[in-house]
């Protein structure tokens, strides 16, 4: 098949260093062999994350350089929200610093609605096809419970299905009616499902999940930190909608959810900004407005300075390019077929951001209370300088009440790919380094604690080989 050239031409480089094996060894030592501790300049190609690290484009800082830094009633505001009312239709919108802002200012409310006036003191539910990690924390920061209702079929990464963030409809009526639907604070849609390997939703599914919600009054939110991508995969994927532009496939999926929450360091191209955005419900809008000023900011910037709102009003639109989308998942998809010819077992088929590597799979002799997929992150790090990321049962962290490890479905290595950033040069690389360390995966070890930090604890933690 015929390669996908980057839709751009690169105007500027950042120089990357290359380190030696024993740099790596000591590097890797000092971060408590948790990548997240490592310094950037001892990491060679960055698989981290695709949040914050992709690259603007021209336009994007040219817009920079116009940012209206107001106060209140900032030009670059009304940009932001004049694009979120045209691509989203949603009428009321708030900047915040990035997507977890979004859930500290929105949650209380939705939590509220289901305890106030109520004797009994219940503990309200939300219901998702997948929490991220920072959506769970900031759910039982609420004193609220995180229930995962994705499709069994996300946890089988050899079998190919289209829709592997698709809701589980049985699972999320079932849910709904075991703890009433009046303790459910919110069903949360996730695009695309970042926990189980970037995957997508169909619309189908999003169309089915509000109809649901809205039989039992339930409020649904879209996470949408990757809603080009998803509505990209809906274009290629779903029947009807081959002919449909991004636009419009992301004005239907909107119209399936209440309100929105967005990490915008993901799809809309800017490395730092949120929204939380409300379709039309005016109290809710009030309500969370009024959190939004002490918890972010002003209501006209939250927490984002002007420039960085005229550049993620511009990003929003670059994010639902198609020939961008299509190159995007391209390489993504690059990378996996590199990697499965090399005999490493991935979540198939390949989604949005980043490539998962099935840890489960190619390090059996791991125990998941040693976290085999972080163990495989830190041997591709000691191989050749990758930085990916453990998504497994060292991220999903215990139960709040119990403090049981929550059992985890799946143990991947996420090779996150961040936007405009690599070409397939890197991607080949990352492939060959996973492919040698894949001969010395029988000696690979597992992980134990050191120091466990209580909440988010992936990001701080320091473990030691067993
Ligand atoms: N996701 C990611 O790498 C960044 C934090 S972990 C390194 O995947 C979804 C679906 C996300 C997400 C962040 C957030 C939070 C919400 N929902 O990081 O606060 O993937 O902007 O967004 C990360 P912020």
């Amino acid at each position: 098949m015929r390669r996908i050239p980057e839709p751009f031409r690169i105007k500027m480089v950042e120089p990357i260093r290359m380190t030696s094996g024993e740099d790596r060894k000591l590097a890797l030592e000092q971060a408590g062999y948790n990548p997240f501790l490592l310094k950037s300049e001892d990491v060679y190609i960055d698989l981290l994350t695709d949040s914050g690290t992709g690259a603007m484009s021209d336009r994007q800082w040219a817009a920079m350089m116009v940012g209206d830094e107001a106060y209140a009633g900032s030009d670059s505001f009304y940009k932001l929200d004049n694009a979120v009312k045209d691509i989203f239709d949603y009428a009321h919108t708030l900047p915040v610093h990035q997507g977890r802002g979004a859930e500290q200012i929105l949650f209380p409310s939705l939590v509220r609605k289901v305890t106030e006036g109520r004797n009994d003191n219940p503990q309200p539910v939300f219901i998702s096809n997948y929490h991220f990690d920072t959506t769970a924390a900031h759910v039982e920061l609420n004193g609220a419970k995180a229930i995962n209702v994705v499709t069994q079929r996300a946890f089988d990464t050899t079998s190919h299905y289209d829709w592997k963030g698709d809701f589980d409809l049985d699972l999320l009526q079932q849910t709904i009616t075991e703890y009433g639907a009046d303790k459910v604070a919110a069903i949360i849609t996730t695009v695309t499902c970042n926990s189980a390997g970037g995957q997508p939703v169909s619309m189908a599914n999003m169309r089915a999940v509000y109809r649901l919600a809205k039989r039992y009054g339930i409020p649904v939110v879209i996470d949408s930190a990757r809603f080009c991508e998803n509505a990209f995969f809906i274009k290629r994927r779903e029947d009807g909608y081959a002919d449909k532009t991004i636009a419009e496939i992301v004005k239907e999926m909107y119209q399936y959810g209440d309100m929105l929450t967005m990490s915008a360091k993901k799809d809309p191209l800017v490395n730092i900004g949120g929204l939380c955005c409300i379709r039309d419900d005016e109290e809710l809008f009030q309500e969370v407005q009024t959190r939004c000023v002490p918890m972010e900011g002003f209501v006209t910037y939250g927490g984002m300075a002007g420039r960085d709102m005229e550049a993620l009003a511009v990003g929003l639109y670059e994010g639902m390019n198609e020939d961008y989308l299509h190159y995007r998942t391209a390489q993504v998809a690059y990378l996996g077929e590199r990697l499965e010819k090399g005999g490493i077992p991935i979540q198939t088929p390949t989604g949005g951001h980043a490539v998962f590597v099935d840890a489960k799979i190619l390090l059996p002799h791991i125990p998941a209370e040693q976290f085999p997929a972080h163990a495989l992150a830190n041997e591709l790090y000691l191989e050749g300088g990758v930085r990916g990321v453990e998504i497994g049962s060292l991220l999903l962290g215990r139960e709040p009440a119990t403090g049981a490890q929550k059992p985890s479905n799946m143990e991947l290595l996420r090779l996150t790919i961040p936007r405009r950033v690599y070409t397939n040069d890197h991607m080949d690389y990352i492939a060959d380094c996973l492919i040698e360390v894949k001969k010395r995966a029988e000696s690979i070890r597992g992980l134990a604690f050191t120091y466990e930090p209580p909440v988010l604890r992936h990001f701080t933690a320091r473990l030691k080989p067993v």
